[in-house]
């Protein structure tokens, strides 16, 4: 398959359905609208939106049914962008290749979009009632408020704040990643899989997967803060030890780190294939993820 093309058409789908759920810019007030269509239409990769719809595939599901389940996704993630790039928190001057949301709205105004775009997301899963029986959809619910809050990547955020300049365990490390940026991912996979009405096998087998993958994105993505290109990733590179974070190649090394990514994405294409042919597009995803430059 073409996972290039595949990528494409899911993130088109994705951005049309984000402007149908995100209020237009001349509702008032204005500026809160403008603020937050700033941060979602400023060129993410949609990754968490094209998971969820691929894993919903893969047990058998219909990706066009669960738009308000990935779009939902989505207005997470761009928040928690946003408010990483405060300057209480990162301090960021730019992200996807622009000046970050509070450089041109402010901080006060960058704060409420945020906050708004997490409330539109769980306003937008409520959607799915029309299509889902409501267990599921209460259970989707649950996962993804896990994994958005104190017991998931707020509380990876909380841990990686207070290991700012020192040395972490690898404990502590394999803590904050597993929390702050697998959570989502695997939220993703699970609710997409929930919806879709998975089996307990399915969705066990999607759940390591989505770890896994979770893995080695984080890794790669520490990776690519050392050796990447700042002008493809749209973001300066050379952050993480500049501000003495808790990443994989400051602890490992870059070579040992390099390897791990292999090894997690190895093992999260093992489990994809092993699912069968309509889970063809997970392992191709992350083989996807793992060659990226951005
Ligand atoms: C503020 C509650 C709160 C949480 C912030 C997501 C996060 C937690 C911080 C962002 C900083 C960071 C580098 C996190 C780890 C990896 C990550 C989430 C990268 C960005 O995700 P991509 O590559 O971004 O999917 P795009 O721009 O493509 O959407």
């Amino acid at each position: 398959m073409d996972i290039k093309e595949y990528l494409a058409n899911k993130k088109t789908i994705v951005e049309t359905a984000l402007n149908e759920f995100l209020p237009p810019e001349d509702m008032k007030p204005e500026v809160i609208h403008k603020a937050m269509r700033y941060s979602v239409f400023a060129g993410g990769k949609r990754l968490r939106p094209i998971l969820l719809m691929a894993s919903a595939e893969a047990v058998g599901g219909a990706s066009s049914e669960m738009l308000p389940a990935a779009c939902a996704m989505e207005m997470i993630h761009t928040y928690s962008l946003i408010h990483d790039d405060l300057p209480a928190m990162d301090n960021d001057d730019y992200r996807r290749g622009r000046p970050t949301n509070h450089k041109v709205f402010g901080e006060a105004m960058a704060i409420l979009a945020g906050d708004a775009l997490l409330t539109l997301a769980f306003h937008t899963l409520t959607l799915c009632s029309k299509t889902f029986p409501l267990d599921r959809v209460n259970w989707a619910v649950a996962e993804i408020s896990s994994a958005a809050g104190s017991l998931g990547m707020v509380g990876g955020q909380v841990a990686d704040l207070e290991a700012e300049g020192r040395v972490v365990t690898r404990e502590e490390l394999e803590f904050i990643n597993s929390n702050k940026t697998s959570a989502l991912f695997v939220a993703s996979v699970r609710s997409g899989a929930i919806l879709a009405g998975a089996s307990s096998h399915q969705l066990e087998a999607l759940t390591d997967y989505g770890r896994h993958l979770g893995l080695a994105f984080q890794i790669r993505d520490d990776i690519l803060d050392i050796t990447g290109d700042s002008t493809k990733l749209g973001k300066a590179t050379g952050s993480d030890f500049r501000k003495k974070k808790a990443t994989f190649p400051a602890l490992y090394g870059l070579e040992e780190a390099i390897a791990m990514a292999r090894d997690e994405s190895k093992k999260a294409m093992e489990i994809a294939e092993a699912l069968g042919s309509n889970a063809q597009p997970l392992a191709f995803f992350m083989e996807y993820l793992i060659s990226r430059d951005r």
